[in-house]
């Protein structure tokens, strides 16, 4: 029997009895919806902050007698400004889903699952922790997370412990973006002053669907001020919909036009010369690069008419210092190709020809808030572990600018496989269904001697764990005080509790206060989630009270155009990189073919593409109805086709594809649109959830179960050479019509 009155052999029948329980559940549908709003009770508003995504838009939370009843976005925030998405409004209902993992479980079978208390599920976690440490070393154990939040806490924990194996997702996301930044302006992320801008180019950020709440507005107010908006993408995608031109391009060739734009504007002088007189170094070895790639050589790369690339050029150049281009996120600037970090360092690079580093419309270094940390007399650190981590991160043998605590996350399975790694902790991730190749995955992950999930549903990767110690929902906990991404000023932020934990679940933060006691890491963990917050707040002159308050609270410093600054080794904008140099790498941007080329010869080869939709994160809101719903009413889970193509493999619009790799195989249907390029097919990213615990996913007329397809299921594991990054869009696929 356990707090809930619950004995096993009821959980168990219970969670096979699926759907019939949840006939009753106040979760299902629209009416339930309608009848809480009509519903009487005390309103209550608490300030928080999203976590349906990774933009950790700031909310007031309406309750209505102790029930989540709607939310409404906090318009000081920097990073939506008011603005709540649909995910944000739908995911809110999440915490009254009845898959929700109620108390801590032990698997005793193959997806069956004990409920047992905390005290025995961190006293087992203990004593196998125990020893797997002395077998294998610290260096055998890792932690998976989605950072920020609370990463201090966790860095700490692991660092107690004595392992350097922290891994974020960056490897399947952001991580060429953030080192192509940082080797070329010294700064990871630097932003855009959209709404000032003259013209803004997006090349493969779809900000209208890869949501961010600020910088889609930013750009429709520069958009609505004059700006030209140009999207440079294979795809007529959501952001190509409110531009003043799409250029459509050949996957994996953005490089070639970023090289050819360059090689423009230096030949026909249409650079600002002043500022890369100043502020850069390399210029001249950059500008005889770029003399080899001139815009009729780029057209044949990229399918983009020379005329356009010279267009582009002259335009953006005529609009300088005040045109930007995007810095990049998750596609072709992302971890999309092999590629992808030469073309960061030619994007950075052509912005440095436009002269716009901290101007008005360009771009800017984000003024940062500095948190502060228990005082270490009172509550004392571990010393941080040196070394790289195990899959080489940080190693200058191996993979020198992966940094650690970012890691290659999809490099965990084969670790495990090679017995490296026997233990993991997976936070707020969902490696088997967010990395590629799944099988492998799978492979790896079963491979480990302990699998501790925190998750607050039976997602892939929890139904592999050992123990789960589930997490409450956001609105039913406080989190560690956010540094919020507030772009232009200062900013500071809380995730705080909005409900009572409907079930037996605890914050982070306290469940590793608690398991450290049986770790014997304990005298590191003194300290309560409340003396965390009041430390970080401390240096900042705002009280804890004052913050939960009001949410937000804008700390000035608002950022203002200036001298550009850049924490290079030179202290200027590096045409040619010093440490691409020094580690005997390709120092200056130059052409590289993509991994992978479709044969254009066979009518069956494709290049395959992904990307967000508005109303889905990754893969873990296909369990969500509502937001399912818009999927099936729209018919948005198809797969997109050019139709030249399709006649060809006489597929009509609607009818059903087989796709095919070198790693999976799976079905979907078409959407043939001549808003894609010929080379490629173009999945939505969202959908293919396998996990069999997830009743709405796998409720027919919800969806169904495995409603689409993901595209980790065709992509083989893959590292790149530079980085170790996924090259996610490096991938071939044959298709064929399916007869059924
Ligand atoms: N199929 C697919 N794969 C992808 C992507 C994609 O769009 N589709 N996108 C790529 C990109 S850009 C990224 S950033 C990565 C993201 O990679 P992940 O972080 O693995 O992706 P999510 O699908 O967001 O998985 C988050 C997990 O956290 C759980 N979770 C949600 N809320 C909470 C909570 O409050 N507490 C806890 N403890 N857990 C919670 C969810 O149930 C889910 O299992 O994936 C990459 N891979
Ligand atoms: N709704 C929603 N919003 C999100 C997220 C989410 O899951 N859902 N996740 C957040 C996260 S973690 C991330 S990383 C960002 C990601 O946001 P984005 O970086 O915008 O990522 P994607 O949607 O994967 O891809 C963007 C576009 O790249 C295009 N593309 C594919 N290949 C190429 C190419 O070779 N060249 C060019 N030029 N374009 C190409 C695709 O067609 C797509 O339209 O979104 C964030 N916001
Ligand atoms: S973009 Fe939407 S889902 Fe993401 S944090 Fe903001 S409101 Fe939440
Ligand atoms: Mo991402």
């Amino acid at each position: 029997m356990n707090r809930h009155g619950m004995t096993r052999r009821k959980f168990l029948v219970a969670s096979a009895a699926g759907g019939a329980a949840l006939a009753a559940s106040p979760y299902l549908g629209f009416d339930a919806w309608a009848a809480s709003e009509k519903a009487s009770g005390e309103v209550k508003v608490t300030p928080t902050l999203c976590d349906a995504c990774g933009n950790w838009c700031a909310l007031r939370v309406y309750t209505k007698g102790d029930r989540v009843w709607k939310a409404e976005g906090i318009p000081i925030a920097g990073n939506n400004l008011g603005r709540v998405c649909a995910k944000g409004h739908a995911m809110l209902h999440e915490v009254y889903n009845p898959d929700r993992i109620k108390s801590p479980l032990k698997r005793v079978g193959p997806n069956k699952f004990e409920p047992i208390s905390w005290q025995q599920a961190y006293k087992e976690i203990g004593a196998k922790l125990g020893q797997i440490k002395e077998k294998h070393g610290a260096e055998s154990i890792f932690w998976l997370q989605y950072p920020e939040g609370n990463a201090d806490v966790t860095f700490r924990f692991m660092n107690a412990l004595g392992s350097p194996n922290v891994f974020s997702h960056g490897a399947t996301c952001f991580l060429p973006r953030n080192i192509g930044w940082w080797l070329t302006v010294g700064n990871s992320k630097p932003e855009h002053d959209f709404a000032n801008s003259r013209f803004i180019l997006l090349i493969g950020r779809n900000l209208a669907a890869g949501l961010n709440l600020r910088k889609l507005q930013d750009v429709v107010k520069g958009r609505e001020s004059g700006a030209k908006v140009v999207v440079v993408d294979p795809r007529f995608s959501e952001s190509a919909s409110i531009a003043k031109q799409w250029i459509r391009i050949r996957p994996g060739t953005d490089l070639a036009l970023m090289l050819a734009v360059a090689h423009v504007m230096i030949d026909e002088s249409l650079y600002q010369k002043e500022f890369v007189e100043k502020y850069t170094e390399g210029f001249e070895e950059f500008a005889e690069e770029v003399r080899k790639f001139p815009p009729s050589w780029a057209e044949e790369k990229t399918t983009v008419p020379k005329e356009t690339i010279v267009t582009l050029a002259r335009e953006m150049a005529k609009a300088a210092p005040r045109a930007v281009i995007h810095r990049g996120y998750h596609a072709a600037a992302g971890t999309q190709y092999k590629n992808s970090l030469q073309l960061v360092r030619a994007i950075a690079c052509v912005n440095g020809l436009l002269g716009n580093y901290n101007q008005l419309g360009g771009l800017y270094p984000a003024p940062k808030v500095k948190l502060g940390k228990p005082d270490p007399n009172q509550y004392p650190a571990p010393p941080p572990v040196k070394g790289p981590m195990v899959d080489g991160s940080g190693d200058p043998e191996r993979y020198p600018l992966t940094p650690k605590g970012v890691g290659i996350s999809h490099a965990i399975p084969e670790l495990a496989i090679q017995g490296k790694l026997k233990a993991g902790f997976v936070h707020h991730n969902n490696p088997l269904r967010t990395c590629p190749n799944p099988a492998r995955v799978i492979e790896g992950y079963k491979k480990l001697d302990l699998l501790v999930s925190f998750d607050y549903v039976l997602s892939e990767t929890a139904t592999l764990a050992h123990y789960i110690l589930p997490e409450s929902y956001y609105l039913e906990r406080d989190d560690v005080v956010h540094a919020n991404h507030a772009y232009s000023s200062q900013q500071v932020a809380i995730r705080q509790q909005v409900v009572k934990p409907l079930y037996d679940t605890k914050p982070l933060v306290q469940i590793l206060i608690e398991l450290a006691q049986h770790l014997g890491i304990g005298q590191y963990f003194t300290f309560t989630l409340e003396d965390w917050n009041r430390a970080a707040l401390k240096p900042l002159g705002v009280s804890l009270e004052q913050l939960k308050k009001e949410g937000v609270i804008d700390l000035g410093g608002q950022w203002q155009p200036g001298e550009p600054h850049f924490d290079t080794p030179s202290g200027k904008l590096e045409f040619v990189s010093s440490t691409l140099k020094d580690l005997e790498l390709p120092a200056v941007p130059t052409w590289e073919e993509p991994l992978v080329s479709p044969d254009p010869k066979d009518p069956h080869s494709f290049r395959l593409i992904h990307g967000k939709q508005a109303h889905h994160t990754h893969a873990r809101t296909a369990n969500q109805p509502y937001l399912m719903k818009i999927t099936t009413d729209q018919d948005w889970g198809r797969a997109w086709i050019h139709p030249d193509r399709a006649k060809k493999l006489e597929i009509k619009d609607g009818d059903c594809m087989t796709l095919t790799s070198s790693v999976g195989s799976g079905r979907m249907r078409a959407r043939v649109t001549d808003g894609i390029h010929p080379d490629c097919i173009f999945l939505p990213s969202g959908y293919g959830i396998f996990s069999r615990n997830l009743t709405y996913a796998k409720k027919k007329g919800q969806g169904g179960f495995g409603y689409g397809v993901s595209y980790n299921d065709f992509l083989p594991t893959m590292f790149d050479p530079v980085l170790g990054h996924a090259m996610a869009n490096e991938v071939i696929v044959k298709v064929t019509k399916t007869y059924t």
